[in-house]
């Protein structure tokens, strides 16, 4: 063999692992209302979350990361399509019956996977719709849903755990139908004879707090949003649907250990009803909400585990984070309230859940991948909109002008390579907020400033609000008259990025 032979083997063969070590799998973690102080490694004193300590540890532990909007189905459109969910109508919080709202003709996350010959799979809450239509056969196939816009394998209930149909579904059919016992869902009018939470109240077993709605049927001892009949042995129990999204996302990972996988896994916890695991109730102190975080803590140690168990734990890259923010009330009396215990769900952020402060959309955010991602923390400014653009870079994908819109290629960043993250972010909780190097400017809207069912305060103020984020984390102190300039800068950048149509 010619000893340029031999150069050129060895140059391919580094050239091949240097691109199989481009080809992690990836699971991200995605959790339901979780808060920037709902985690030890974030702060919490009153709640241990180890699992998620340990995967901090390993990896970056990111201050300013975000979920485009402060409430569910906004920030799932944005992580799904890398467009700001606010330029899109319909794509507000989602009934149990609405259609899909992701287009099936664009580029989506996990399509780059799979452009990419990565398996994918989304195991978990999806909330993003169902179907060309409200009026659907829940008893067949419904198309289009995760299957049609990326996802090889789906393993979904379709939109929160507060709202029927309280179904799985597998691969676009509910899982345990029986055609003697067909479903039928309606976000209108009552359909069955079955009891709702609001005329046998004495029936539940969990209250629905009051004037929060959450009295249609009752599903487990539990008032729903929405109407429901038939499905009887279709419908989960709420203590085991952690436990079976967790089977199902083992099972995915173990099934495609030999080549590289994309699984979405997106849990339910902590959003209402929260309805812990038995060994699970009553272990925090902070009433279920409490539980059911050490619920989602154990289940992504099961993950570690189990990748671990597999011998992928070395090649593969997490991202665990949350959709919104944090709320003590969103429903029922679970006494996430009377048992707060001191607790700080958001930190030292002032806001909540739905607000356009930050406790709405600043998230706990960590990315680890052993061996390849180093250690440490970053405060570089990265939102879930930009993870598709990164991963098409990472996998050497090409985007379309108009794919993922608003979505920056963050790899760097993301892989805690650089400090340098975003210039600009526009923050989404009905009235829009735009951060740039640490300023905040949330635009003056007519929405109420506190909302009392949740106690939140919204951030909604018919004056302009300018915050100095390096100086004023918890957004005490509005300087918008003293520096008019900024406020004339940002609110003009806010209206140039909402007219362009695009931010990338
Ligand atoms: C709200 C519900 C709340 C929760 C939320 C969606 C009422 C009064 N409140 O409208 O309980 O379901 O929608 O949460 O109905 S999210 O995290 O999926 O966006
Ligand atoms: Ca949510």
């Amino acid at each position: 063999m010619s000893i340029r032979f031999l150069l050129l083997l060895a140059i391919l063969s580094m050239a091949s692992f240097a691109y199989a070590q481009q080809r992690p799998n990836v699971v991200l973690i995605y959790v339901d209302d979780l808060g920037y102080g709902d985690m030890s490694s974030y702060g919490a004193s009153k709640i241990k979350t180890p699992n998620l300590d340990k995967l901090a540890a390993q990896g970056v532990r990111f201050t300013r990361g975000y979920a485009t909007s402060a409430t569910c189905t906004p920030s799932r459109y944005a992580l799904m399509t890398g467009e700001y969910p606010w330029r899109k109508q319909g794509t507000g919080v989602l009934p149990g019956d609405a259609a899909l709202v992701v287009p099936i003709d664009k580029m989506t996350l996990p399509g780059v996977f799979k452009k990419a010959g990565y398996t994918t799979a989304i195991v978990g809450k999806w909330h993003l719709g169902l179907g060309e239509a409200v009026e659907k056969n829940w008893n067949g196939d419904i198309k289009p849903g995760p299957n049609e816009v990326g996802f090889d394998y789906s393993f979904i209930f379709p939109a929160t755990a507060d709202r029927v149909p309280t179904v799985f579904m597998e691969n676009g059919r509910v899982l345990g139908l029986d055609p003697a016992d067909p479903i039928q869902v309606n976000y209108r009018e009552k359909v069955g004879q079955e009891p709702t939470g609001k005329e046998n109240p004495e029936l539940l077993k969990m209250k629905a707090s009051p004037n929060h709605g959450h009295d249609n049927t009752i599903v487990n001892g539990i008032g729903r949003i929405g109407y429901m009949s038939g499905g009887t042995k279709a419908r989960w129990t709420d203590e085991e649907v952690p436990l079976t999204f967790l089977q199902k996302a083992k099972d995915f990972i173990v099934e495609n250990k030999k080549q590289p996988f994309f699984l979405f896994y997106s849990l339910t916890e902590p959003h209402v009803p929260r309805m812990p695991s038995t060994y699970f109730k009553g272990k925090s102190e902070l009433g279920y909400r409490g539980d059911v975080i050490l619920q989602m803590d154990w289940a992504v140690g099961e993950i570690l585990k189990e990748l671990e168990l597999q011998g992928l734990a070395k090649n593969t890259f997490i991202i665990f984070t949350s959709d919104n923010g944090p709320v003590l009330d969103d429903g029922y009396e679970d006494e996430a309230v009377t048992k707060q215990n001191g607790h700080m769900p958001a930190g030292p952020l002032r806001g909540g859940k739905y607000s356009a402060f930050e406790a709405g959309t600043r998230v706990p955010w960590i990315v680890s991948w052993p061996g390849k991602v180093k250690p440490g923390e970053s405060d570089a400014l990265i939102s879930q909109v930009d993870l598709l653009a990164s991963f098409a870079s990472m996998l050497r994908q090409q985007l379309g002008t108009t794919d993922a819109p608003d979505s920056q290629n963050m790899l760097l960043a993301l892989s805690g390579k650089s400090k340098q993250g975003r210039n600009i972010l526009v923050q989404h909780a009905g009235t829009l907020a735009i951060v740039k190097d640490n300023w905040k400017y949330i635009e003056p809207g007519k929405g109420p400033a506190y909302n009392k069912l949740t106690d939140i305060e919204l951030g909604n103020s018919p004056e302009p609000q300018l915050y100095d984020l390096s100086k004023d984390i918890g957004e005490r102190h509005n300087l918008a008259e003293q520096h008019p300039e900024k406020v004339k800068e940002l609110s003009k950048l806010l209206q140039e990025i909402k007219q362009k149509g695009n931010s990338r």
